[in-house]
């Protein structure tokens, strides 16, 4: 495998590791980037000491390139980005906002910026204001999520911008990895596949509720509110559902989510907990070690791409 991402990151597969708040710790990361993809530490609301910490402890555990994902809406966004600038990770990769003011400090760095976007206007805005790749995500993915699917939204952003494009949301398998390739895209983020991965170290409970998910189990909640989260159905999604039927205050509902997220990956709590996963939960059916997960995607291309060639022939 040899894209443009990979020239451009210096990873050996195009495979960049979702920046999942609780999960993707140091040790994800870093087996992500051990296994020739690229592993990002998410930075998701932890202060900026603690993201140093992650940093460096990735450090002690890979030698290969690695990223921090940015969470934006983070009330520590900012002081995150200036450890950022001092610690000089390979990449950042952003979400949930818009990143153009870090831009111009971050390039002085020699840091590569991939801002997460999920529309064609947003990624065009960040190839002006000096992205290297644009993060194109759909909205089967996890977490927070926008409108497009990744089928539409990734051929679109392909025509629209020059700098490569990673396709995310949606893709747990090689037939995915296929199609974002057709639609365009230089490489893929996966998020979803890497919870069920030997060294992710979100609780059991949470690994278990992944491998258990079905087809229509990762619903989307917070609509109302207008900030829509993907996350696999229990007692916490359908109090949102209750509340937001019955037209509760926005301050309401957004409490209801606050820690839902530790209470899931740390504590297992798979009931109160907010379980965040994409729609390719339904499609993760094992636990496996990163590198394995990374070489699925791509071993046994050739053949699939030679059954797509003959069922298409005219
Ligand atoms: O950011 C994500 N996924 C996330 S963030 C997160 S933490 C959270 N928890 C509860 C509520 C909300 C967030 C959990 N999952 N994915 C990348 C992503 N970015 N998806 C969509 C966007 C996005 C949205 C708007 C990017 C840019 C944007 O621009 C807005 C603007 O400023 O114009």
């Amino acid at each position: 495998m040899n894209t443009r991402l990979c020239e451009l990151l210096g990873i050996e597969y195009p495979v960049i590791q979702g920046g999942m708040a609780w999960v993707a710790t140091a040790e994800l990361a870093a087996a992500v980037s051990n296994g020739g993809g690229l592993g990002l530490i998410a930075a998701g609301g932890a202060p900026a000491d603690a993201v140093r910490e992650q940093i460096r402890k990735c450090r002690t555990l890979t030698d290969k390139p690695f990223g921090v994902n940015v969470m934006l809406m983070s009330p520590f966004a900012e002081e995150v980005m200036q450890v950022i600038i001092e610690e000089k990770p390979a990449v950042v990769a952003t979400g949930a906002g818009n990143p153009g003011k870090y831009i111009p400090a971050l390039k002085e760095a020699g840091i590569k910026i991939l801002p997460v976007i999920a529309s064609v206007a947003m990624a065009k805005k960040m190839e002006k204001d000096g992205a290297d790749a644009i993060i194109a995500e759909g909205t089967e993915a996890g977490g927070h999520i926008g409108e497009l699917t990744t089928m539409v939204l990734v051929p679109q952003v392909a025509d629209a911008v020059s700098v490569p494009v990673v396709a995310a949301g949606g893709i747990a398998d090689k037939r995915g990895a296929a199609a974002a390739f057709a639609l365009g895209a230089d490489g893929i983020q996966v998020g979803t596949r890497f919870i069920c991965s030997e060294e992710c170290i979100a609780h059991e409970n949470y690994k278990n509720a992944v491998l258990k998910a079905k087809d229509r189990d990762a619903v989307v909640t917070g609509r109302s509110t207008g900030a829509p989260v993907r996350a696999l159905k229990n007692k916490l999604t359908r109090e949102y559902d209750r509340l937001e039927k019955e037209g509760a205050s926005k301050e309401e509902i957004e409490q209801l989510g606050v820690g839902g997220l530790r209470r899931a990956f740390l504590d297992g709590d798979v009931q109160t907990g907010s379980l965040m996963a994409g729609q390719s939960a339904a499609m993760v059916n094992k636990i496996e070690p990163c590198a394995d997960i990374i070489r699925s995607y791509f071993e046994g291309m050739d053949e699939l791409l030679k059954t797509v060639a003959e069922k298409t022939e005219v």
